[in-house]
């Protein structure tokens, strides 16, 4: 009743007395204690590395508490919850963005410092979360920061990778892969639930049975294993909220097991069990091909089927029936990957949960919303129906029964259109079947959300075409954002004071539109020279960075130009690259005298190629070989450095984007779904150089185009561009840089040709050549108005006092309102 809820209530704010204390002294007692008692090591010797551990223990125990709370509260008030379902999160370190969300930062900077340690050292001891690829893996995680600080009640769910995302190692200008282990140091920011287990089962047979006097279809299992959930406790920022991502492990289950061990082949038997583990073991490291591998698919139903037994769990331990479902849960999917839930939803409530398919189909219908990131139709997953029948044969059925119910529909709508009709089916037929998991989703979800303006422009009129003009009203797009807390707090903590000081207060950090109140001092003399200052503070530390990793000094006074993010053809390194070779060629065909004018640069390159795309490993090697040209040429001296930065991370990104004057930006318009990038360079203060395209367009609309260096063909132009094939004008320029590449001026010419005949004139799908005048263009207004360091300061200011729109809060907030339906569930503090 109500007196014993009070109780309970009264009992739990008598208890925060007994809350961990945040005071120098009590922090040192804490992490000492954890140097002795967690990491076993003598209080009066461990390394730095172990007094990270011990220090992350100690954080570890507050946000805890934090948890503990959240997921009370939560229980108690039962609220419609979020489940993010993304099989990738690029969550990056912890210790620091956890101090900061805590609040106690400064607290435990101030001990450390008593004890001997500084914070800033030890928190460099961490290893990257890094459970994911780039762009969609890391909104996952500026998604889950702002949904813990909004207080929303949300759970995230993932897998736990043993392997993340392979460390690039550069070899004589190649890239090579290597395995990232990353568990191997132990990780202190995840709890085993070793009671939170679930059966996940596959392959066998679906047989038909008797039931209440008619037949049913059953699902006949042939093996088992199991799924073990780990913790990640997600705090919010400036709230108690601490909310979870759930990411599960793969184990083998004892249940497979009987018939082995009867027959006596006890070594094979455990031998084989290890099998199960390699489920959960490594991330897939393609950002866009899908090759139809049966441990893919493995992957994403283990992940989907774990994930929907946790959730269907905590649903029925409040409530008796299904009816509620709707109004207490909401699925996001993030991407088609764990679009197999919807199949799983349907499987478990007919045939599990004994609901009729009309009552599974309408609830379905109501809890899944589904975002896409991709722009290209050859992006889309598909799932061979070989694959499927065998390993999920029951899933295979129901897929085929949507289908063919929404075919049905469909022919009553739109007629006998065949060649419609085949274009929107759930399955694709041919000579190798099948299931096309895009149309899967758009079917079964109330709301398909793209990720940027033009993005749903794309999907309406192109991708989906067809299905828009079906249902006008399930297609949406919430412009994507990035999280000011990891990517100012934690990561330029000077900008951060500076921002606070001027505005006089810290709310931007909840709330980044504040930052707008920036604009009125663009001009302030004083403003200038502190926002100089912090930014050459930035640009030495970056500069030591590239000292350290690549041996080239480069002179703070010059531009810092970088382009870091996934190599890919239609992201264009290639142009970059080509800019530099003419810039390069410039600069040696200049008189002495003229070379004075030139304004100085450092290019800075950097990114990971999938293991397989050939052609993004050509442009790697390009980067190296141009750049051991120009590092070590005496005539362009500090005028013109390149450095690539290798293993490009979120903790590198860290470090590189608040030293960066000028950031690029340049996929051939139309094909960035968003880019998420620019919003934390422009974040930082950093000028963009960019085409119209993803995110770029609504950034224009923030901070005008007067603030940045745009070029390039439009959305629109693109097609038209395309259609005049080898009759494409390209400029001289153009020409004579390639020509540079293929002639072997940077050597390797055997190896660099595939790469240049890649844009010869008929062959230039991504438009270098046609874009490349007007790069220039752009490039040589970035340097004009460098030259003018007070009007560079002020377009720098007023990029980042512009950026607030690009806060992850609000993305988040409007898929709460619009899409998912959920409100606030703060915890009382
Ligand atoms: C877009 N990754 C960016 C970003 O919305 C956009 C695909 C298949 C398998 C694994 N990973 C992927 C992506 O598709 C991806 O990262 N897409 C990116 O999503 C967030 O800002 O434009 O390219």
């Amino acid at each position: 009743g109500l007196g014993e809820e009070r109780a309970k209530v009264d009992r739990m704010f008598g208890l925060m007395d007994q809350f961990l204390k945040n005071d120098p002294i009590t922090l040192q007692n804490d992490i000492l204690r954890h140097v002795e008692y967690t990491v076993a090591r003598s209080r009066f010797s461990f390394d730095d590395f172990e007094a990270y551990q011990a220090l992350a223990h100690s954080v570890r125990d507050r946000l805890i508490e934090r948890w503990h709370d959240t997921q009370v509260h939560f229980k108690r008030k039962d609220p419609k919850r979020i489940y993010f379902l993304s099989l990738e999160y690029l969550m990056g370190r912890f210790l620091s963005n956890s101090v900061i969300n805590l609040g106690i930062r400064d607290q435990y900077a101030d001990a450390l410092s008593q004890l001997g340690f500084e914070f800033e050292v030890l928190a460099e001891q961490e290893g990257d979360a890094a459970l994911g690829n780039g762009g969609l893996a890391r909104l996952s995680a500026c998604q889950i920061d702002s949904l813990a600080t909004l207080d929303y009640p949300a759970l995230g769910y993932g897998l736990r990778y043993q392997y993340g995302l392979y460390r690039q190692v550069i070899l004589d200008g190649y890239q090579h892969e290597q395995p990232y282990y990353w568990l191997n140091f132990g990780n202190p920011w995840e709890i085993e639930r070793i009671h939170v287990t679930y059966p996940v089962k596959f392959y066998g047979t679906v047989e038909e049975e008797d039931f209440n006097g008619g037949k049913r279809q059953v699902w006949v299992p042939k093996e088992t294993v199991e799924a073990v959930a780990y913790d990640n406790p997600i705090p919010g920022y400036g709230t108690r909220n601490t909310i979870t991502l759930r990411l599960w492990a793969a184990k083998p289950s004892d249940q497979n097991d009987m018939e082995s061990y009867n027959t006596g082949d006890y070594i094979d038997a455990v031998v084989n069990r290890r099998t199960a583990e390699t489920i959960s073991s490594i991330l897939y490291p393609d950002d866009r091909s899908h090759q139809g591998k049966e441990l893919r698919l493995k992957q994403q139903y283990f992940f989907v089927s774990a994930s929907l037994q946790d959730i269907i769990r905590r649903f029925k331990d409040a409530h008796s029936n299904f009816d509620d479902f709707p109004e207490k849960v909401a699925l996001q999917l993030n991407d088609t990957h764990p679009s197999l839930a919807i199949v799983e939803v349907m499987r478990v409530l007919i045939d599990e949960e004994h609901l009729s398919w009309s009552r599974a189909w309408d609830i379905v219908c109501k809890i899944f919303s589904f975002t896409t990131h991709t722009v290209l139709p050859e992006g889309l997953e598909k799932i061979p129906v070989d694959l499927l029948e065998s390993l999920l044969p029951r899933h295979l059925q129901i897929i085929y029964d949507i289908n063919f119910n929404f075919i049905e529909k469909l022919k009553k709508r739109i007629g006998l259109d065949y060649d419609r009709l085949s274009r929107m089916s759930i399955v694709e037929e041919g000579a190798a079947k099948s299931i096309r998991m895009a149309n899967l989703s758009i079917v079964c979800s109330h709301t398909v959300n793209g990720v940027s303006k033009i993005h749903a422009e794309l999907l309406k009129t192109r991708v989906f075409k067809d299905f828009y003009e079906l249902w006008p009203h399930k297609f949406h797009y919430k412009t994507n954002g990035v999280t000011q807390r990891r990517w100012i707090v934690v990561s330029n903590p000077s900008l951060c004071a500076l921002i606070s000081k001027w505005l006089g207060t810290e709310a931007w950090i909840r709330n980044l539109d504040l930052l707008a109140g920036l604009q009125e001092y663009a001009t302030n003399a004083d403003l200038h020279q502190e926002w100089k200052m912090v930014r050459k503070v930035n640009k030495m530390r970056l500069a030591e960075y590239i000292e350290t990793m690549s041996g080239v000094k480069v002179s703070v006074d010059a531009m810092f130009d970088v382009q870091i993010k996934r190599i890919h053809e239609y992201k264009r390194q290639f142009l970059n690259i080509l800019g530099i070779i003419h810039r390069y060629d410039c600069i040696k065909n200049m008189e002495k005298n003229d070379r004075r004018n030139v304004v100085p640069r450092v290019c800075i390159i950097g990114g990971k190629a999938a293991p397989g795309y050939e052609i993004a490993k050509k442009i790697i090697k390009l980067c190296h070989a141009v750049a051991e040209k120009i590092n070590n040429d005496p005539d362009v001296d500090d005028l013109l450095k390149l450095v690539f930065i290798p293993d490009y991370n979120v903790s590198v990104a860290e470090l590189v984007i608040p030293g960066a004057d000028l950031s690029q930006h340049i996929s051939t318009a139309g094909h960035e779904a968003s880019g998420t990038g620019s919003m934390k360079f422009l974040m930082n203060g950093c000028l963009l150089l960019a085409t119209a395209d993803g995110s770029t367009i609504e950034i224009i609309e923030e901070i005008g185009a007067d603030n940045m260096f745009l070029f390039g063909a439009k959305v629109n132009e693109v097609p038209v561009l395309r259609e005049k094939g080898p009759a494409l004008k390209v400029p001289l320029q153009f020409a004579r840089v390639v020509r540079m590449v293929r002639n072997g001026y940077f050597g390797f010419e055997d190896y660099f040709k595939s790469l240049c005949d890649s844009v010869e004139v008929g062959n230039d799908f991504y438009l270098l050549g046609s874009d490349f005048e007007s790069y220039l263009e752009a490039q040589a207004a970035a340097d004009m108005a460098f030259v003018d360091q007070e009007k560079w300061t002020q377009m720098s200011i007023l990029s980042m006092a512009g950026s607030g729109r690009f806060s992850s809060d609000r993305t988040i907030e409007e898929y709460a309102e619009k899409t998912w339906g959920i409100e606030p569930c703060r915890c009382p503090f």
